[in-house]
């Protein structure tokens, strides 16, 4: 059916026909992307079958990557442009009056994530398709991702989101081969012929019913399958009150959960992470027993990557079946388990790692806890060996303390691969965060810097600057990203960075378009866009980018022939809904929006905008029309990154501090092609007395932006920003924000600045270009496969050398 674009056609017709009962004169956009995403997802399918064959025959070591969130975003145009079928479709939709752009716009982003952690995993499982590795995700298929933003008056409020809505056409239901997931109930332990038994019983239990969804590579017949399990009532249920059975079951996978602080109450979100990992594991661990007798070689042939400790519960839990399915004793069991997980750490902060209180943990899942319990027992003793006497030591390292457990330790001890997700993050978890495991397990500890997908970030989302490249180097930089370093050839060459420049201006004029249809306010695409698109978060510093601007409008202000280079400042954010002080700065973004957009004092000079409801397919918009992409997190604090990546990709211009990726985004394009600000992260980590007073009464532009928080200037509630007011003065200034004030000011003036200079500016541009290759999501993925996974590469190799 897309073998040519007649046949296409014809398919189109008698299918839409077919699927919706009408004709094509009547037919909505709807009806026409169900139609088109179910000619898709059949035409996949038998590359999906022989791919999984080939995996079968050649018994293969397979990958699956456990993550509580896989953000998505929309999957047409992608799974278009891998299967190689994208002019095609285009082409005969044409034909037939429709325009494939707004037959795009119909999907909902599959939004199952909140932000950098969730976006890795789907940029992962495109590239170990594209690469042609046996690598799955297994998530959870939530009714609800993360919620929709509205802005209200410049308050966030937060809608359920729906991307279920109209059906998924991706996804394919396998109710045969649901698996039944216990809570709740007792442990009886029997001998049986000199053994120990441990039967789980009145257990309540819940179906896990797998929704299947294709993952294509990028033009190799490679599909991949991402298992996402949706919770129904188990189809025999022994319960009292059936309804109330139904909707407790339900409500497992009903929403994705915010990062927001963790709540000692969400029973829940314990729930669904066991969920996830006793279905998962159960899955392939029944798929591998199809193929082998045993469990003893497991390891061999299964790799279990857990994206942050969300997952953590696969340590025991495949102790539980190797040893009360599989019958293997705890020691072999333990060196198959500790051979076949392997662990990435997302976060230092420490308000942001697991521990779940044991009156929570024992009750929900006894078999498990008896097992943790168990690893506990066992490291402690290993550690008193290793340190007599230091119980200090051991208290601070054990899995289990002061009645909590610690999800962080737990991974630590039970997998054979540590990593951090940039080079930076790695060096303060071995010696600071994770220094004492690292002293006991230092071979464990592995950096693998993030990346993201270029074919979804680059090929995709900027087909006019994709286009400019593949005129320039050749189409080799598709399935070898570091090839854009060519692109160096065209830095003296005016006429590539005039056509640069031009894209640049269309993208802009693209997304000035959007904003003025979305909001009313109409930006020129002559100034400089600068950008800050992230979760909001008090450690993202989206309050310093805030505070610069109040100054720069009372610098304006105070003195109308000032020097600005206009300058258009875009935000988007969602905070998490119970994340108070968050949702603050959100309200005063939008008030300083408000205050600025509509003083003719400032007009064309200085424009704010909030974008709301920040998501996948809107950032798809956003990084193309970027020239500068702010990146201010306090030093130490943001793990990687990855929004940075992908303005990098997309020619915008870093204004960053030395953290995350930052750092080695400045080592691959120089000091001179970036501008970094700030204090660096040992002087963060080391900083002795720090008095945030201080710089508020010896700096007379930070008194008067603080004081402008609370003094009635925005004419809005006196106390609105008091909280905010509070964090800088009262309780010190966590984050640093008064300290890197000046430093920020002064690099922001350097951009003004260098703006100017219109052709060194395209130069600097053309230099995070060509320099990006490296920060692909491919080579990251290599890194995985070659330093961890060790999964075969015989196939790759021979595709595509
Ligand atoms: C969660 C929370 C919850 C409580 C409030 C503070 C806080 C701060 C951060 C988080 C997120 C933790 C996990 C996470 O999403 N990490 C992100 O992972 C990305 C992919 O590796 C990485 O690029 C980001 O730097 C990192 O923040």
């Amino acid at each position: 059916m897309f073998s040519n674009k007649e046949a296409f056609k014809r398919h189109f017709l008698q299918r839409l026909e077919m699927m919706c009962g009408k004709s094509f004169a009547e037919s909505t956009k709807d009806d026409q992307f169900d139609t088109l995403g179910h000619m898709i997802r059949e035409y996949v399918s038998k590359d999906w079958i022989n791919t999984n064959e080939r995996y079968r025959a050649a018994d293969e070591r397979q990958v699956y990557y456990l993550s509580i969130e896989f953000l998505l975003g929309r999957l047409l145009r992608h799974n278009l442009m891998n299967l190689g079928i994208e002019e095609l479709v285009e082409e005969g939709l044409h034909d037939l009056g429709i325009d494939l752009k707004q037959i795009e716009d119909v999907e909902s982003d599959a939004g199952l994530g909140n932000g950098g952690l969730g976006r890795l995993a789907a940029c992962f499982l495109d590239s170990l398709a594209s690469l042609n590795f046996p690598g799955h995700g297994c998530g959870i298929r939530y009714k609800h991702g993360l919620f929709e933003q509205k802005i209200i008056e410049g308050f966030q409020v937060e809608l359920p989101e729906l991307w279920l809505r109209h059906g998924q056409v991706w996804e394919v239901r396998k109710a045969d081969l649901a698996i039944e997931v216990p809570f709740w109930g007792n442990v009886k332990v029997l001998e049986e012929n000199g053994r120990l038994v441990f039967q789980h019983t009145n257990a309540e239990k819940i179906s896990a019913v797998p929704y299947d969804i294709p993952v294509a590579g990028f033009k190799n017949q490679t599909v991949n399958t991402l298992r996402l399990w949706n919770a129904e009532p188990s189809p025999f249920p022994f319960h009292k009150d059936i309804l109330k059975y139904k909707r407790e079951t339900e409500s497992v996978s009903e929403f994705l959960y915010p990062d927001d602080t963790h709540d000692e109450g969400k029973i829940l979100r314990l729930k669904q992470q066991y969920f996830l990992v006793c279905a998962s594991i159960s899955s392939i661990v029944r798929g591998y027993l199809k193929k082998h007798d045993s469990l003893h070689d497991f390891h061999r042939h299964v790799c279990i990557h857990i994206n942050d400790t969300h997952p953590v519960l696969a340590i025991p839990e495949l102790m539980r079946i190797l040893m009360d399915v599989g019958g293997l004793g705890w020691d072999e069991a333990w060196d198959i388990t500790t051979q076949t997980i392997s662990y990435t750490n997302h976060t230092t902060l420490s308000e942001a790692l697991e521990t779940w209180p044991i009156r929570i943990f024992q009750p929900l899942l006894p078999r498990i806890y008896m097992i943790v319990n168990e690893i506990n027992e066992r490291f402690c003793q290993k550690l008193w060996q290793l340190f007599p006497g230091d119980w200090k030591r051991i208290e601070r390292m054990a899995i289990i303390a002061h009645d909590q457990v610690k999800m962080a330790h737990l991974a630590l001890v039970g997998s054979y691969s540590v990593n951090g997700v940039a080079a930076l993050h790695t060096e303060i978890l071995k010696k600071r965060e994770m220094n004492d495991f690292y002293q006991i397990f230092p071979e464990k500890f592995n950096n693998k810097t993030n990346g993201i997908t270029h074919r979804r970030w680059l090929l995709k989302s900027n087909p006019m600057l994709a286009d400019l490249v593949t005129e320039a180097i050749g189409p080799s930089w598709i399935r070898q990203p570091e090839e854009l370093s060519r692109l160096l050839e065209y830095q003296n060459d005016s006429v590539f960075l005039t056509q640069l420049d031009d894209i640049k201006k269309r993208n802009k004029q693209k997304l000035a378009d959007r904003i003025q249809a979305q909001t009313g306010i109409s930006i020129d695409s002559s100034t400089i866009f600068d950008v800050q698109v992230k979760r909001l978060h008090a450690y993202k510093r989206q309050l310093l980018n805030v505070l610069h601007i109040m100054h720069i409008y009372n610098r304006i202000k105070e003195d109308p022939q000032y020097l600005f280079y206009p300058r258009t400042f875009i935000f988007g954010a969602k905070a998490s809904p119970g994340y108070y002080y968050a949702k603050k700065i959100i309200k005063l973004i939008n008030t300083v929006a408000e205050k600025v957009n509509n003083d003719p004092a400032v007009h064309d000079r200085l424009k704010v905008i909030f974008l709301e409801n920040y998501r996948v397919s809107l950032a798809e918009e956003i990084f193309p029309a970027a020239d500068v992409s702010e990146q201010i997190s306090t030093a130490s604090k943001e793990a990687s990154g990855t929004g940075n990546m992908k303005f990098m990709m997309n020619g915008a211009l870093t204004v960053g501090t030395l953290d995350g990726a930052n750092v080695e985004i400045k080592e691959r394009v120089g000091e001179n092609n970036i501008f970094i600000f700030g204090l660096k992260a040992d002087e963060v980590l080391n900083y002795q007395g720090y008095r945030s007073v201080e710089f508020f009464h010896y700096d007379k532009r930070i008194r008067k932006v603080v004081e402008q928080l609370t003094n009635g200037f925005f004419a809005d509630v006196d106390d609105e920003f008091e909280a905010i007011y509070d964090s800088l003065l009262m309780q010190n200034d966590q984050y640093f924000v008064l300290r890197d004030f000046d430093s920020y000011v002064n690099i922001q003036k350097k951009v003004g600045q260098t703006y100017v200079n219109k052709e060194k500016w395209l130069k600097m541009s053309l230099m995070n270009i060509a320099q990006s290759g490296y920060f692909s999501s491919d080579r990251t993925i290599k890194e995985y496969v070659d330093d961890i996974w060790k999964i075969d590469q015989a196939d790759y190799t021979r595709l595509y050398h």
